[in-house]
């Protein structure tokens, strides 16, 4: 049947007499039917290995508009309803938001998803379904304030299954239920994201914000993702969370698998377990205590699962690798702990090393320990990082077992971030060299024909101009701020962290902000735009938005400036904003401290969209400073190699830098000024004035002249618009190495089906 024919029936024949909120639930039931006619059966797999992308994370944002896109009738739909008057972006503004991850990790697995349904393969994602996710984010006095964020509504995307499975805690245990999101592939098959839930979750507990009483296991379980850095309650839950997750990600792989034929003793020729960061890292415990009570001796369980598993670390934070108490594990998981405890000794034996050891001499078990001895894979996120890893990080284990370690820099799916967010370049794309980059997304390459062709040029100026005018339309109507659209639009989007050091941003607008008032305008007005969200017991990183908020309100309404430069921080940055604000952007901050951002998915969704990069040489900023060369991108700070000195030697002082430098100096001393005192709060604002002077862990002062610098260069060559252009086209027709499809074929080639 005809998708107007369907429509209208769930419309009752008159489409334009419907609701956006009909045709929305109308497309969804449409959608859903379409992309189960693409799910694969058992038998008519090709390939007898499955992958099981486990993940406490699964960022995938609104499906309806990506889902029509891959089942290849977005165009059709769009035509459909202009047809009756109707407007395929009010549907689209309907569809809550399902923001269940915190960032970069559980964007990287939705994208991971879209892309092994591309090619075709056969891997499903397991997680869990928070009833709520990441916190709603307002802004109030110049705060962040946290809110509960709902996302599931009586018709969603969810498919309640029959699959359930009993799940033991210390004292209790609780029953599963499972539900299936679809995950359609472009223009190919249909794979699943199974989350898991309890039907006990009672949503009536949260109180205030997103305070909710944390004793009742079965009251919460599924009820919030945790935000990282998260309080000492907040993470014992999350031990119950993770567990729950993995028992369910291993009884429903043994399943699976018993129903195509393994034995068990095969187990890995079936599955592919991928672990993303250290989260679900007690699948492996788990799978070995189900092999063993399926009759299967524990060595040979052991060795059965190393074969199975594989383990991607996404950080190298020390603060952020996952170490859990015993007590914690001996409370939740008792039944755990003699294979734990098993796993440790056996390393023990082998290996005199304290630090490879699982359990430490201050009884913290340690899950990234424990998935490096017993995967059978080791991989980082991005060039840089894995090396970071095989030569400081994780050396002892480097040393150990050399051949488990490999990089697999990531990559983001360009259908999410091209073809759906900027639908007037990919049109314009597809004119220009063809459509064969929905697929291939190295064809891009083919647009380096044009860099000299000055029509071709002026299109991307004009395509970029009408992405900024569309973004200031939406702030203003959002937010109430008015944006000068010919102002070069300089963004930094991302979870708000000191190593990403959105707080050296705001040091530049207090320094531009001095240098307008003392007359030094730029030749064009500069617009900054911030977008973030601090973990909400994450005190320095709100007192940054609090001074970024002060900034806004400061700098937008001094008439001498304001002219020349703008503030704007996006409230409740997500998935839908990011989609917004990456086609508008002139300048993508990637400012990170040089050896602390795994790798960065942002950086590259703002080069493929025709952003010029602002970065440091980190995470995978260099490899694309090493596809698009010097000439396009500005490269500021110290390396890798001289800040991890730094930190080895403790040579870093930041005090020195505030001393020797004014205009380091006259910055950071207005953090406390009596212009910023009359907005902001005394308390966050000396708080961060001190910190930068007296700590400084992340260095900021150490690269803040490198960054002035660089950020003016950037800006001057911003006034040769062709020159600018042919440096966007470049980044554009680079961008093809970042596509996840690449990322996903690579997993698949080393890590999966060797
Ligand atoms: C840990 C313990 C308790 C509570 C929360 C957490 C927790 C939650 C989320 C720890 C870490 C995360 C998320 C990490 C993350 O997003 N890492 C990013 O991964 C991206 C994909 O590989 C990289 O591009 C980024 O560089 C990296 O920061």
């Amino acid at each position: 049947m005809e998708i107007r024919e369907r429509l209208e029936r769930i419309c009752c024949n008159n489409i334009a007499a419907c609701t956006n909120r009909q045709l929305y639930e109308g497309l969804l039931e449409i959608v859903k039917e379409m992309s189960k006619e693409r799910e694969v059966s058992p038998k008519e797999e090709k390939a007898t290995r499955k992958v099981y992308y486990i993940s406490a994370e699964f960022l995938i944002g609104k499906l309806l508009s990506n889902n029509l896109i891959n089942l290849g009738i977005y165009d059709e739909v769009q035509k459909l309803l202009a047809g009756y008057g109707k407007s395929l972006a009010d549907v689209e503004e309907q569809e809550p938001e399902p923001s269940l991850g915190n960032g970069g990790l559980g964007r990287l697995a939705a994208c991971f998803l879209d892309s092994m349904a591309t090619l075709g393969m056969n891997g499903d994602g397991v997680g869990l379904n928070y009833h709520f996710g990441l916190f709603l984010q307002k802004f109030r006095n110049h705060l962040q304030q946290e809110n509960k964020n709902p996302w599931i509504e009586e018709k969603n995307w969810l498919e309640r299954t029959e699959v359930s499975y009993p799940v033991q805690f210390g004292g209790f245990s609780v029953r599963s239920r499972m539900y299936d999101l679809d995950v359609v592939g472009y223009e190919n098959r249909t794979n699943k994201l199974h989350l898991f839930d309890i039907e006990t979750v009672d949503e009536s507990i949260v109180e205030d914000g997103i305070q909710f009483n944390k004793e009742d296991i079965k009251k919460n379980l599924t009820l919030f993702l945790y935000p990282d850095d998260s309080d000492d309650a907040g993470r014992r839950l999350r031990v119950y969370q993770q567990y729950f997750m993995v028992s369910n990600a291993a009884q429903l792989i043994l399943q699976e698998c018993q129903e195509r034929g393994c034995t068990l003793y095969d187990l890995p020729k079936y599955a592919a377990v991928q672990i993303n960061d250290t989260h679900p890292s007690l699948v492996i415990p788990e799978l070995i205590r189900l092999l063993m009570e399926r009759g299967i001796r524990m060595e040979k369980a052991i060795e059965i699962v190393s074969q199975t598993c594989a383990y991607t670390n996404h950080t190298i934070l020390a603060e952020a690798l996952e170490k859990w108490p015993m007590d914690y594990l001996n409370q939740v998981v008792p039944h755990l702990m003699p294979i734990i405890r098993e796993l440790d000794t056996m390393v023990k034996e082998k290996y005199e090393n304290p630090k490879v050891a699982i359990i430490d001499k201050a009884n913290l078990v340690h899950m990234a320990h424990m998935d490096i001895h017993y995967g059978y894979s080791v991989n980082g996120v991005a060039y840089l990082h894995t090396e970071i890893l095989k030569n400081n990080e994780l050396n002892h284990f480097y040393k150990l077992y050399p051949e488990k370690f490999n990089n697999k820099t990531n990559g983001v799916t360009f259908r999410r971030w091209l073809m759906y967010c900027n639908h007037r370049l990919s049109g314009y794309l597809d004119e220009k060299i063809g459509t064969g980059w929905h697929k291939d997304a190295m064809e891009l390459e083919k647009l380096l024909k044009y860099e000299k062709d000055e029509t071709v040029l002026r299109e991307l100026l004009d395509i970029k101009a009408e992405n900024k005018k569309k973004l200031a339309e939406y702030l203003k109507a959002t937010q109430g701020i008015e944006l000068d659209v010919t102002s070069i639009f300089d963004i930094q989007i991302k979870r708000l962290h000191e190593y990403k050091r959105q707080q050296m941003n705001a040091l530049y607008i207090i320094h531009k902000y001095l240098e307008i008032k003392a007359g030094n305008r730029p030749a064009t007005p500069v617009t900054v735009i911030f977008g973030a969200k601090a973990a909400p017991a994450y005190v320095i990183a709100k007192d940054i938005i609090h001074l970024i908020l002060c900034l806004q309100e400061l700098v937008n309404n001094d008439p001498e400036v304001s002219p020349y430069l703008k503030v704007v921080m996006v409230e409740n940055y997500n998935v839908t904003k990011a989609e917004k604000l990456i086609p508008a952007c002139d300048v993508s901050e990637q400012i990170s401290l040089a050896s602390k951002e795994a790798s960065g998915t942002g950086n590259m969704k703002f080069m493929l969209n025709g952003a010029v990069t602002l970065g440091t040489m980190d995470g995978a900023n260099v490899e694309i400073a090493q596809l698009v060369g010097e000439d396009n991108i500005y490269i500021l700070g110290e390396s890798s190699d001289t800040v991890i000195a730094h930190y080895e030697n403790a040579t870093y002082v930041s005090k020195e830098y505030y001393e020797e430098d004014a205009d380091i100096r006259r910055a950071v001393d207005f953090i406390v000024s009596d212009e910023m005192l009359r907005i902001g709060n005394q308390e966050n604002l000396n708080r961060l004035y001190q910190e930068l002077i007296n700590k400084d862990w992340f260095m900021t002062l150490l690269d803040f002249k490198s960054y002035t610098e660089k950020k003016e260069e950037a800006f001057r060559a911003y006034e040769d618009r062709m020159g600018w252009a042919k440096k966007m086209l470049i980044n554009t027709a680079k961008a093809g190495f970042f596509s996840s499809d690449r990322t996903i074929a690579e997993y698949s080639r080393d890590i999966w089906m060797k």
